[in-house]
């Protein structure tokens, strides 16, 4: 048995940019992301969350598409999805990790689409785990200028929009537990500098969300970190890869390594991209090992040997 971040740090607040534990000691999260739960129910068992924590994890987090194949909110058995996220969430319980409950849109672009969906969902979950103090949540993975709202006669999925639907999901959370709530930012959560110049206020322990790909995403959008950061914004970096944003293509370790530099610096919580096999290069397992835990080096692609030892480096002592 390693060590139980849970046991050690408690339930986690926001205090500035930071997370702090219950002692009020500054935390960093640092883990992987699954790819959609219900794509690879397999790798949800204990040994696989065993494995990542033995490399250094303290956080999963458990992805839950809304709108792709077998979403929650397109056809997908919900019954069977949220089992997938209770095991998750219990198996971070036993081994003292942190875990985030990720609704994650995409192609839905914007949050509204699925709105009533995800205040049943979210008041289920907090209802569910609220005497938990490893949950968080994470109200919409990524709003972008996709989904029903792509027509020139709507609004477009800017900053407002986020914001006015954060403000009917925060409530409902806030009715049962106070734990850390992440919110996505315009514009495939890239536009966190927006967020800075008018964050949600009236609650406390709200993060806001900024994604990269470090072969996609340069200078500019660690600018944008660096903005909201220093106007005294908390930033959860929920989902990172060090490949091209389309989770494919060339890794640019150069990149990686200068996103890295400005995360540790900062001390930023991440959540990488993806623990899966799926047949593309941000993909951490290799595909067709036929292996759903104890993954040896052998067993993972360049990104995934690069993940481990990032997570050796920046996980929590
Ligand atoms: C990608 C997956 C890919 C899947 C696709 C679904 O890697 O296998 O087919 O979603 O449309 C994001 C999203 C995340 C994306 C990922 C890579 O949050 O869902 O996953 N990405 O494109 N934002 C930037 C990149």
């Amino acid at each position: 048995m390693g060590k139980n971040y849970v046991a050690s740090h408690g339930k986690l607040s926001v205090r500035g940019t930071a997370i702090v534990d219950r002692a009020g000691g500054e935390v960093r999260l640092y883990g992987p992301s699954t790819l959609g739960l219900v794509w690879y129910p397999e790798f949800i068992n204990k040994e696989a969350f065993t494995c990542v924590h033995d490399w250094g994890a303290n956080l999963v987090r458990l992805a839950m598409y809304t709108m792709e194949e077998d979403g929650y909110c397109s056809g997908g058995d919900k019954e069977f999805t949220k089992k997938l996220i209770d095991d998750g969430v219990r198996f971070c319980t036993e081994l003292g990790m942190y875990a985030i409950i990720d609704w994650h849109i995409l192609s839905d672009g914007d949050p509204r689409q699925n709105k009533e969906e995800a205040k049943c969902f979210f008041a289920e979950m907090a209802d569910k785990y609220k005497d938990h103090d490893n949950v968080l949540f994470e109200i919409c993975n990524e709003p972008n200028p996709g989904g029903f709202n792509s027509g020139e006669e709507h609004e477009p999925v800017d900053w407002p929009v986020i914001k006015s639907y954060a403000g009917e999901i925060i409530p409902i959370i806030r009715e049962k537990t106070d734990a850390i709530i992440l919110i996505g930012t315009p514009t495939w959560s890239q536009e966190v500098d927006k967020a800075a110049d008018d964050p949600v206020t009236g609650y406390d322990n709200l993060m806001y969300s900024l994604h990269y790909y470090a072969s996609t995403h340069g200078q500019y959008l660690r600018d944008k970190l660096i903005y909201a950061l220093d106007k005294g914004l908390p930033v959860f970096v929920d989902e990172y890869s060090i490949t091209a944003a389309d989770g494919n293509g060339d890794i640019n370790y150069e990149e990686a390594d200068k996103w890295s530099a400005l995360v540790d610096e900062r001390n930023l919580s991440c959540a990488q991209w993806s623990l899966s096999p799926r047949d593309e290069s941000s993909a951490m397992v290799k595909p067709n090992t036929g292996k759903v835990s104890g993954w040896t080096d052998d067993d993972l692609t360049d990104t995934g040997k690069w993940m481990k030892k990032r997570l050796k480096e920046a996980a929590l002592k």
